[in-house]
């Protein structure tokens, strides 16, 4: 009898500790957890994971910087469960070390790691598309190259899979955060390097989709050229005067010694046989374009058939 019931007494206390147990949630790793949702929650056969009470959902403009080390709950899939996202950065021997760690509360034995390098970065979910019920988590980072490059994991439409994007493009941000915001209609700020008319940095808007990183605006600005720095044609260019709003009009030809800026290009990066239009902005302040190609056979690019670096003394930082 006394052995039947030191049975039954461990069985009551292994059911005691069974009830105690709960339900898987996203956590991807050990880091400090702020905002910690409440975990004391009803027991089930079959445990499944639960809403967290103060995860973020969509909205329009949502934008929300990530701590390091900080696992955030967000419903990153419009499912009603919350989903963490972890933002990490390590310092290494030479580059720091990132990882941003996504985990669904629908699936949460199936996190996903995005890992990158660099000196300085940052990390923010966005709510770039208020309707498609769906947040983007996106992440930045500069290299000592003076690159800068930006990945973004977004569930996909099937709520399958998290996609993983990359782009060459970074975020613009400074120790406050993003420069030039966020808006869902507009996007974030970028830069990205260009080589049309030398070696400069460019400045776009950009977005996520299902399809990854898309510009909104598709129009590249110049950044850091100065107009008291203006470079002077060696050779004369063909170009085109450009109205008002920005459209084409008669066709010029700039004569040697004309000075000018680029102000913006359309787009930044010209593939092989590709085309590109710059805007130049004259001393006078007329506005023309010129038309960069890259030749197809020798990867040159080219003003008229003349070779670019040859039209003027455009800045070489490679
Ligand atoms: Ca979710
Ligand atoms: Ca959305």
């Amino acid at each position: 009898m006394k052995r039947l019931t030191a049975i039954l007494v461990l069985a009551a206390m292994l059911l005691s500790l069974a009830a105690c147990r709960t339900p898987v949630t996203p956590d991807p790793t050990t880091a400090p957890v702020t905002d910690a949702p409440a975990t004391e929650v009803p027991a089930t056969e079959a445990p499944t994971p639960m809403p967290i009470p103060d995860f973020k959902t969509s909205g329009a403009d949502f934008c929300e910087a990530l701590v390091s080390g900080v696992t955030a709950y967000y419903d990153l899939d419009g499912d009603g469960l919350a989903d963490s996202v972890l933002y990490k950065e390590e310092d290494g021997p030479a580059d720091k070390k990132y990882t941003v760690t996504v985990t669904r509360g629908a699936k949460p034995d199936e996190p996903k790691t995005y890992e990158d390098y660099g000196y300085s970065a940052i990390a923010c979910v966005f709510d770039c598309d208020p309707d498609d019920k769906r947040l983007e988590v996106v992440f930045s980072c500069e290299k000592d190259s003076g690159d800068s490059s930006a990945a973004a994991m977004r569930v996909n439409d099937a709520g399958t899979d998290i996609d993983v994007f990359r782009t060459d493009a970074g975020l613009r941000f400074d120790d406050t955060g993003l420069i030039g915001g966020f808006t869902s209609v507009n996007g974030f700020d970028t830069i990205t390097r260009t080589y049309l008319m030398g070696t400069h940095f460019l400045r776009t808007r950009m977005t996520v989709t299902a399809e990854g990183f898309v510009p909104t605006i598709g129009i590249y600005e110049y950044l850091e050229v100065s107009p008291e720095h203006p470079y002077e044609l060696k050779l004369e260019m063909p170009a085109k005067l450009v109205d008002e709003v920005g459209d084409d009009g008669e066709s010029i030809t700039l004569p040697a010694g004309t000075k000018f800026i680029p102000v913006t290009a359309e787009p930044a990066f010209v593939p092989e046989g590709g085309s590109a239009r710059v805007v130049i902005r004259l001393e006078d302040g007329r506005m023309c374009s010129v038309e960069i190609t890259r030749d197809a056979g020798t990867n040159v690019l080219l003003i008229n058939g003349l070779n670019m670096w040859d039209c003027a003394d455009f800045p070489d930082e490679d």
